[in-house]
């Protein structure tokens, strides 16, 4: 008990983020893509008037600090490319890549410090947008 202590008083804790493409992950997120109004199926009043609309589904959801996570974005879109831009807290990008038309793509993220990390489809603004939110590892 002591030495373990010890030995955490000792290791210095790691901050920022951790993304691999491929790992061991406790937890597992699917994230779809979602064209909310878009013009193959419209509504076309309100593709007229917002312009193609799309979402993350679901656009905000916990992990816990520490624990490697799957997170696999499915484009579910025939003909629309997105994008991903990660950000901390406080607005550096930690990663921006694209996914393409029908396709998955998956990263194992560690997350090392707790809070709000915003995530955008560059292409997509304002709409699609959604927010991880990184919280206290397992008691
Ligand atoms: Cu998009």
């Amino acid at each position: 008990m002591l030495s373990s202590i010890l030995l955490l008083a000792c290791s210095p804790r790691q901050h920022g983020v951790t993304i691999a493409r491929t790992g061991i992950a406790n937890a597992r997120v699917i994230v779809l893509t979602v064209g909310v109004a878009i013009k193959e199926t419209g509504p076309a009043q309100t593709v007229k008037q917002f312009g193609e609309v799309y979402a993350f589904s679901p656009d905000v959801f916990a992990v816990r600090r520490d624990q490697p996570t799957q997170i696999t974005f499915w484009n579910l879109q025939p003909d629309d490319e997105h994008d991903f831009m990660l950000t901390d807290p406080k607005n550096k990008v930690l990663l921006q890549t694209k996914f393409a038309p029908l396709s998955k793509t998956t990263f194992v993220m560690t997350f090392h410090d707790e809070g709000v990390f915003p995530f955008y489809c560059v292409m997509h603004q304002p709409a699609m947008s959604g927010q991880i939110v990184v919280t206290a590892p397992d008691p």
